[in-house]
């Protein structure tokens, strides 16, 4: 069994295309059941389960022995590799029938990402990397913007579940406004990050991720040439900030958002 980045990504690419194609086909169904988690609005779906559950049954057979985490069925990461699976990032927008969210599946050594699949069902994208590879989009090479001003940097965010923290980061946001070009919200931090890599967005940044939500996009961010603090790593933003941007604002980035309170929320 290979365990090369390279063969990883092959590997991540095969088991999401069969989890992409279950998501998109059952959405007429998957959507009419649906739970919630951390919040009324932290919703889950019989295809976010199913999805997962593919996944693993995929891996378990193809990769015998090493341990997956999960958004749905949890588990941890461990010395060595680990498998971090988002089964559908963006469920909000698929509930909701917005064609933008994705299956991500990374493979971790030791918690670090070293290679990448992030499989959009709706368009059929597939965007892909491996430590020292390159980030790609359906075989296109890619690379971060060349942005080197603040007040034209187009700016990727998200919020919270819960309500009380995005009213805090509601406001942090708005002192920020005025410095850049214009946001965007998403609603799919692995896109997010994946737009990043294309040159899509300047900057994204984020509090509260799951490690499934970022394992796959912070790796296609980081081999683009991207600035990438993944929680923990920037505490002036927050113990559980995401943050990944072009090289030319990056600095001036952190800035801004420490002083609009990004830090705080
Ligand atoms: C979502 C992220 C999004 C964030 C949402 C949620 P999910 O992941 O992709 O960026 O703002 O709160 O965490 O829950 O759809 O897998």
């Amino acid at each position: 069994m290979r365990s090369d980045p390279a063969a990883l990504v092959e590997v991540a690419v095969q088991v999401g295309r069969e989890a992409a194609d279950l998501v998109r086909g059952t959405r007429s169904t998957a959507v009419s059941s649906v739970d919630t988690k951390s919040t009324i609005t932290d919703v889950v779906t019989a295809a976010d389960r199913a999805s997962e559950r593919l996944v693993r049954d995929r891996l378990a057979r193809l990769r015998p022995g090493e341990p997956v985490l999960g958004e749905e069925e949890g588990g941890a990461v461990v010395e060595g590799l680990t498998w971090v699976v988002d089964p559908i990032d963006g469920t909000v927008n698929y509930l909701y029938g917005i064609p933008h969210y994705a299956v991500s599946i990374a493979a971790q050594v030791d918690g670090v990402s070293v290679a990448a699949a992030v499989l959009e069902p709706a368009s059929g994208r597939v965007w892909t990397a491996a430590a020292g590879g390159g980030a790609w989009l359906d075989g296109r090479r890619l690379a971060v913007s060349e942005a080197s001003r603040l007040d034209v940097a187009l700016l990727g965010y998200g919020f919270a579940y819960r309500a009380e923290r995005r009213q805090r980061q509601a406001r942090a946001w708005a002192g920020l406004a005025a410095r850049v070009r214009d946001i965007r919200r998403t609603g799919a931090a692995s896109l997010d990050l994946c737009a990043v890599a294309a040159g899509q967005l300047d900057a994204y940044a984020e509090h509260g991720l799951g490690r499934w939500d970022w394992a796959g996009g912070a790796l296609l961010a980081r081999e683009a040439g991207a600035v990438v603090l993944l929680p923990g790593e920037a505490p002036e933003l927050g113990a559980d900030a995401t943050f990944a941007a072009a090289p030319g604002i990056a600095d001036d980035l952190v800035a801004a958002l420490v002083e609009a309170g990004f830090g705080e929320v």
